[in-house]
């Protein structure tokens, strides 16, 4: 479904998933087509800053032994050590100085891929009142999906700005049935209108 574009207004919050430099084109744990979700994702933080509207940052933030990692047995290369350039967000991204940055997975023996996974992100968003949340960045199948499932169980509204995700796909259809399952969820899906990507 993709509905008319609701100009964002008091109560939503833009939430912006791992856009890291170790998810995009020569990163560590490289998204395919990754960086293309930096354009859009700047129009809409535009549109948030523009109204005064928050914006989170969530981020990837492990140890150097994290569990995920392969060396502990692990499915993925390491990626996102904190502290590292690799878990710096993309320089293309421009985050507003009042950013609310949400870090997980910062512990050896747990890994996370949602952003409200042991954070307090569903705090932070109902001091500012937030009812509604726009979702993009990587990847689909893993930290969008599951931040997109666990706001909708938070309560929230939850919307993914399609054009502004991309999937690792390490099965093909990965990302389109991340998709699938996050509709069957509740959440609704919107592209960027064209003309905000003008400016
Ligand atoms: C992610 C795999 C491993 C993600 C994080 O941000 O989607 N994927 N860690
Ligand atoms: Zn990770």
């Amino acid at each position: 479904m993709n509905a008319s574009v609701p100009e964002p207004v008091p109560g939503d919050a833009l939430i912006l998933v791992d856009v890291q430099n170790d998810f995009l084109p020569g990163g560590r744990l490289a998204v395919p087509d990754g960086d293309a979700v930096i354009p859009p994702l700047n129009a809409w933080i535009r549109r948030f800053r523009a109204r005064g509207l928050p914006v989170f940052a969530t981020r990837d933030w492990h140890p150097p032994d994290h569990c995920s990692f392969r060396e502990q047995g692990g499915p993925w290369p390491p990626h996102c050590v904190a502290g590292t350039p690799g878990a710096d967000f993309a320089p293309g991204l421009e985050l507003p100085p009042e950013v609310v940055v949400i870090s997980k997975a910062t512990t050896p023996e747990k890994d996370a891929y949602s952003g409200f996974e042991g954070t307090d992100l569903a705090e932070r968003l109902q001091e500012r009142s937030v009812r509604r949340v726009f979702v993009g960045g990587l990847a689909t199948d893993y930290c969008v999906l599951n931040t997109v499932l666990d706001a909708l169980k938070a309560g929230f509204e939850a919307w993914v700005i399609k054009d502004a995700v991309r999937a690792v796909d390490v099965q093909p259809g990965d990302g389109e049935r991340a998709l699938e399952r996050m509709r069957q969820a509740g959440a609704r899906e919107i592209s960027t209108p064209p003309e905000w990507m003008e400016s």
